[in-house]
């Protein structure tokens, strides 16, 4: 019994430790957009909260006459990701034939892929959402269970000291006879004796449920850690380090993600009325630079997204108070937005679903009546011009046609989600190729990027509306900031949205 225990110890500890973690801030879930050949799939993974765990997937199909879709767990890179596991098949729970649910077991912390497998009227498809799971921290025990299970223990204590005296006591002992003093005499040294050896187990066992619990924390997700300074005026340096998590994670190995690797979101705080997108240049093993452009005075919240090798994202955060600094104009992919501070801090006031831009156009969102938190939605914005009509000249933002930040306001929540959805861009890349591979073998057409939502660079002309597939974690205020792209201009937006539970 004892030895059962403690080989499922560990287990139970692995099972404690909770939250995975997703490229963003606060955000776990991955709301994506895709076509499995010819179905587009609008797809909600919930990473599981615990690890081993099961990640919850709620799928719509967008096109009509879907049958059946498999759903497979494949590592996104190395050699098992050759070798899928059976596929399990997703559950219709209601009446609505384009709504599909399923689990899937996710048991080991890393960079992970769903892979969707579609039979319908309209012939077989294949879709690939990136899937980053790991836990994020340890789940401590609920008082009430510690004291029930303490009570139960000093109860399981005081009855062995009892059975042994009473053993040494009366074992030898005659039925009826009562024992002589001498007996009582050593019953009670024995007593004491299992009294320290019991004391001595409990202690003992502490320090090793101590130690295993140490070791399991190792795998509790640490984001690499950001250290921002101002140096010569106005060039920001970054300086990245591990704080030590899983040993496969490194420095040096960092992927571009649409154009960049880095994508830096500077945010005045605590009124969010200043944002830059900037994109600082490598220029060491886990240092990263940029010169920066004028930039008013103030507290400022960092955000960087960087994508590793093997697909897995991540999202460093840090801070800095910075001067006004006299820099050079926006360039390149640079972009900067203004707007009122926040409401919600002082005197501020929210601003409309009408987003008036510096050089006459507008932003409109089109914003759905009630917000709630964990629900998929749909965040559409279209751009009109300077005489209110749709913009003509729209132009892709680093290969799409717009990108979000969703930012809590107070903080915990940053989300960088971009037309297809919330998954990273070159992770989403490297599943859709391993598709594609398989494609000829398997018959089934997989997508390739170009039919990505966002990113289609075939038509003539881009649509002057963009769409984000997201969905808030929690109840809040939050601040979006939307950038699409005209001529030569980069313009961002800024929305608030109240979020309801
Ligand atoms: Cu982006």
């Amino acid at each position: 019994m004892q030895r059962n225990l403690l080989r499922i110890l560990p287990l139970l500890l692995i099972a404690m430790i909770v939250h995975p973690l997703h490229a963003h801030v606060g955000s776990p879930d991955v709301y994506e957009q895709g076509n499995a050949g010819p179905y587009k799939l609008f797809v909600v993974l919930r990473p599981p909260a615990v690890i081993p765990g099961v990640a919850e997937i709620e799928v719509r199909s967008q096109t009509p006459g879907v049958d059946r879709i498999d759903i497979t767990p494949i590592p996104l890179t190395g050699e098992a990701s050759k070798h899928p596991p059976v596929a399990d098949s997703m559950k219709r729970p209601s009446s609505d034939p384009q709504f599909f649910t399923g689990h899937l077991w996710i048991m080991a912390t890393g960079s992970w892929q769903v892979r969707f497998t579609v039979s319908g009227s309209q012939g077989p498809g294949v879709l690939s959402i990136p899937l980053p799971a790991t836990a994020m921290m340890t789940r401590r025990m609920q008082p009430g269970m510690g004291i029930m299970l303490g009570l139960l223990g000093v109860l399981l204590v005081v009855g062995l000291v009892g059975i042994v005296g009473a053993a040494s006591r009366e074992a030898q002992l005659a039925p009826g006879t009562n024992p002589p003093p001498a007996r009582i005499q050593r019953s009670y040294v024995v007593m004491a004796i299992t009294l320290v050896i019991l004391i001595g187990a409990v202690y003992y066992g502490n320090k090793w449920w101590g130690a295993e619990a140490a070791n399991y924390s190792n795998y509790i997700y640490k984001p690499l850690r950001m250290d921002a300074s101002l140096q010569a005026g106005n060039v920001l340096d970054l300086k990245l380090t591990d704080p030590g998590w899983l040993k496969q994670r490194k420095l040096d190995d960092f992927i571009p993600d649409h154009d960049h690797l880095m994508h830096l979101y500077l945010i005045r705080w605590p009124g969010m009325g200043v944002v830059f997108h900037l994109h600082p240049d490598q220029v060491g093993t886990g240092d990263f630079r940029l010169t920066l452009p004028t930039v008013p005075a103030g507290d400022y919240h960092l955000y960087a997204d960087v994508v590793h090798a093997t697909g897995f994202p991540e999202t460093l955060v840090s801070s800095i108070k910075l001067p006004y600094v006299a820099g050079r104009s926006l360039q390149g992919d640079d972009a900067e937005g203004t707007a009122g501070p926040l409401k919600w801090n002082g005197d501020g006031t929210q601003t409309s679903n009408s987003y008036k831009l510096p050089d006459g156009y507008t932003m409109v969102w089109k914003k759905p009546a009630n917000l709630t938190a964990k629900t998929p939605e749909e965040f559409s914005f279209t751009l009109l011009d300077a005489k209110g009509q749709p913009a003509q000249d729209m132009a892709l933002y680093m290969g799409m046609t717009g990108h979000a930040a969703f930012v809590k306001t107070d903080g915990s929540v940053f989300a960088h989600i971009h037309p297809a959805g919330s998954a990273a861009m070159s992770a989403m890349m490297m599943a859709q190729s391993q598709n594609q591979a398989e494609a000829s073998a398997s018959q089934a057409p997989a997508m390739s990027m170009s039919s990505m939502p966002g990113m289609n660079m075939s038509q003539p002309s881009l649509p002057n509306v963009v769409s984000f597939p997201y969905g808030f974690p929690t109840a809040g205020s939050y601040r979006i900031f939307i950038q699409m792209k005209h001529g030569e201009t980069v313009e961002t937006g800024t929305f608030d949205a109240d979020v309801s539970n």
